[in-house]
């Protein structure tokens, strides 16, 4: 693999928005490592080893050129260790830029041989979040169409676990 991105997030859930990024991505990329921020202080709403299978099983066709990964510390140490010359983020219509372009500004001066490369999400998904996702659910909304089969599956056996 020669070209390698790296797609960081938290993905709690995964939703059909990083999925258009990721296919967007490997249009690009040879290969895209998808990485969950494991935050040892912030427990999610999935574990990250769940979140982890859910992207795997989510995208299983694209499974020979994707890596799905953890990673803890600075992510630009992180795209350094696996070789990555890119780190790729997913931009929607409004209120992304400002902070994106914080993060990507502070990455570049942390190490300036790694490339943030933004990627505009198709126009079905300029409103989707795996927050707001996660809180429709809670209140019974109908979300297929807006996750995988895998995640609506995991997300409902979910709810009912934790009562909701
Ligand atoms: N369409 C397109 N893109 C989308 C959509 C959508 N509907 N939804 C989300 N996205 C994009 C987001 O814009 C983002 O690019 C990506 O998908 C992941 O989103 P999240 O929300 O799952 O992940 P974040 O934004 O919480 O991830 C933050 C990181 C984990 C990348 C960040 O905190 C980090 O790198 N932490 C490690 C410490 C570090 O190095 N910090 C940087 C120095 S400031």
């Amino acid at each position: 693999f020669r070209n390698i991105a790296i797609y960081p997030g938290s993905f709690d859930p995964l939703t059909n928005g990083h999925i258009d990024i990721i296919e967007r991505a490997l249009g690009i990329f040879d290969k895209v490592i998808v990485a969950i921020l494991h935050n040892p202080n912030k427990t999610g709403f999935f574990t990250v080893e769940e979140r982890k299978d859910l992207i795997r099983e989510s995208l299983a066709e694209h499974a020979d050129r994707i890596e799905v990964d953890s990673f803890d510390g600075l992510l630009v140490d992180y795209a350094e260790k696996k070789g990555a010359k890119a780190i790729v983020r997913g931009m929607r219509a409004m209120g992304d830029f400002e902070s994106e372009f914080q993060m990507a500004m502070m990455n570049r001066r942390l190490n300036r041989d790694v490339q943030t490369v933004f990627l505009i999400t198709g126009l079905r998904w300029i409103f989707t979040s795996s927050s707001v996702i996660k809180e429709a659910a809670s209140f019974g909304a109908d979300i297929s169409g807006m996750v995988s089969p895998a995640v609506l599956h995991k997300l409902q056996e979910k709810m009912k676990q934790k009562g909701i």
